[in-house]
């Protein structure tokens, strides 16, 4: 666990602690602690695990040293679950707003009678706030503004739309004079979900700033922000920031890590650089204090070499234990796109999907896919658009004996996204379960409950006999819609008993399970599966952002089913 994780969770403590009116005094305590860890230098997690006990950090006594103990060991505080429990999760967010502390949050959802930031977004539109007390006309405004700002503050921009953004500005670059070469650092290069801006670096010949001059003439940018000899930086029309920085050929390694990142994993680096006399910076790995004596720099597997480290896959560098792994020689052989068997969720034109069962088949075995579950949407809720009945469910099977037929060399698996009901029950009799090769749950209505309902609800569905994956377990979808309020640890530790595969979902705004929660669905055991959820066949494709999740979650080939061969899988679905 991480300095910044564990300051959230103090912070969120003392933002609950506030809403239930606590004493300040305890208030303040959690507030200056969370300033202590999160400005803090060593890893909170480090110390615990070498018997070092945080009650010597200032702001930090015995009880909060307790919960730090409490939240490295497990990953969780009791207390502060305890506390989330006892409020609706929109009030939190509302919260949040800036200008909207605790206490007026709460006057406020409850005279409005809205318990989410969208809800009081609505209110104030329709002008519901003019007649609540102590809050006039123009007070609705700045509230407005507050939630557009802080929306905008938090806008980071979902790797694929970064992905095709810089694409654009990679092409450009090609005319730049005397460029010797350009990487994309940053969160970027770690795969990271969402990524906050892009970081370039380049290697020039003679003199860096006709690269720098070329960069800031990109026709897509809409304002320069520094064009100097060796950085210069844009904004583009959609608003994503793009740093460009010339690096000297003998400091290229170095800085290609450095600008990698993350800030967390950069920090450790130097703490072991420290041990052993040297001093590593995005110029180069020195010995003793000066800038003469440079001993490695110019590529990444030096500058990891000179600690006596293997070279760490980008995906990696999170100080998720990767520094303690790769020195023990035990980094993980990351799964890749080749590794990939089956793609297990998708969609045909029997519920929402753009083609037929057999024109998907067609495309998974042009990807080399052995095997591919068709899983339309059940469709008792209303919500569900075209959703399977138990009756049209045998009429597709016929359509899928036909399919197998006309598409041979792939196994087509008779699968089904089941809708998981309110009170966690399944929306498909037994009887057709029973028909089925695969049987896929999901959430798709009331994903606003209370979370030990919805860890109920989820739970009840995964001890199903007949369920063998849960797909997009959270239900989240990025900068869209927040995941639903989940013990996710309850349910992994469902899933591992009960053998039900939990997916990562590979649909970009998906990306759910989330990396931070794949990881640990491996530690407890549970297996994985990554699957697109394609509606069309192009979304087939994106498998390869799954990969990059399930990367970043430390996986290998082993730990996700859909790249055993047909006959293993075969195994696992007739269980
Ligand atoms: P982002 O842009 O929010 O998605 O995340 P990053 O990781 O790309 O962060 P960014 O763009 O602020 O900085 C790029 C890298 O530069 C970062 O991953 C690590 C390195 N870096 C930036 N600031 C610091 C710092 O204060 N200390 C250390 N050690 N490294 C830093
Ligand atoms: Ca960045
Ligand atoms: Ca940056
Ligand atoms: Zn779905």
């Amino acid at each position: 666990m991480q300095n910044a994780e564990i300051a959230a969770a103090l912070d969120e403590v003392a933002d609950l602690l506030e809403l239930k009116g606590a004493n300040k005094f305890q208030i303040r305590a959690y507030r200056s602690a969370a300033r202590t860890v999160e400005n803090l230098s060593r890893s909170v997690a480090a110390m615990i695990e070498t018997g070092e006990d945080p009650a010597t950090l200032p702001g930090v006594g015995a009880r909060i040293s307790g919960y730090l103990h409490e939240l490295v060991e497990t990953g969780r505080l009791a207390m502060l679950e305890e506390l989330r429990s006892s409020f609706p999760p929109g009030l939190i967010e509302l919260t949040r707003i800036p200008g909207l502390g605790p206490k007026k949050a709460v006057a406020l959802g409850e005279a409005l009678g809205v318990a989410s930031v969208a809800d009081l977004e609505a209110a104030l539109r329709e002008g519901r706030l003019e007649g609540v007390r102590g809050f006039g006309a123009r007070r609705a405004e700045k509230l407005l503004e507050a939630i557009a700002s802080s929306a905008a503050a938090r806008s980071r921009f979902l790797r694929t739309k970064a992905a095709r953004l810089i694409g654009g500005v990679l092409k450009w670059m090609e005319d730049a004079p005397g460029l010797l070469q350009i990487e994309v650092a940053g969160s970027f290069r770690r795969g990271v979900e969402t990524v906050g801006d892009i970081d370039l670096l380049a290697r020039a010949e003679g003199d860096g700033a006709r690269v720098v001059d070329h960069f800031v003439a990109f026709p897509g940018a809409t304002r320069v922000e520094a064009a100097g000899s060796t950085k210069g930086s844009i904004v583009l029309r959609s608003r994503l920031q793009v740093d460009l920085r010339v690096i000297p050929g003998e400091s290229w390694g170095a800085a290609l890590h450095y600008f990698t990142g993350s800030k967390e994993h950069n920090v450790r680096i130097r703490q072991i650089a420290k041990k052993r006399g040297l001093r590593v910076s995005e110029w180069g790995v020195f010995r003793g204090e000066g800038d003469d004596e440079r001993i490695a720099g110019a590529t990444e597997a030096d500058v990891f070499a000179s600690l006596g480290l293997p070279w760490i896959p980008p995906e990696l560098r999170e100080d998720r234990g990767e520094i303690a792994a790769a020195a023990a020689g035990t980094l993980p052989r990351l799964i890749d796109t080749t590794d990939m068997k089956g793609d297990l969720q998708m969609h045909s034109t029997w519920s929402d999907g753009r083609f037929t069962i057999e024109e998907m088949a067609l495309a998974c075995r042009d990807r080399g896919y052995e095997y591919m579950a068709m899983t339309d949407h059940s469709g008792g809720t209303p919500t569900m658009i075209n959703g399977l009945t138990a009756e049209r469910t045998r009429a597709q099977w016929e359509e899928i004996e036909i399919a197998r037929e006309r598409a041979p060399g792939i196994v087509i698996l008779k699968g089904m996204e089941v809708d998981i009901l309110r009170d966690g029950s399944l929306d498909m009799d037994d009887e057709t379960l029973v028909g089925l090769d695969v049987v896929l749950v999901s959430i798709h209505s009331y994903m606003k409950m209370e979370r030990s309902e919805m860890t109920k609800r989820v739970i009840r569905a995964l001890r199903h006999p007949m369920v063998d994956i849960l797909g997009h377990p959270t239900g989240r979808q990025l900068s869209r819609r927040p995941p639903f309020a989940l013990d996710m640890d309850a349910v992994l530790e469902v899933a591992a008993e009960m053998d039900v595969a939990v997916e990562i979902n590979a649909s970009p705004n998906r990306l759910d399970l989330s990396d931070v929660h794949a990881f640990r669905a491996r530690e407890l055991g549970v297996k994985l599966i990554l699957s697109t959820d394609a509606h069309t066949r192009r979304e087939l494709d994106n498998m390869r952002y799954g990969i990059e999740q399930a990367r970043r979650a430390w996986c290998e080939a082993c730990d996700v089913l859909n790249t055993l061969p047909w006959k293993e899988f075969q195994k696992w679905v007739t269980r």
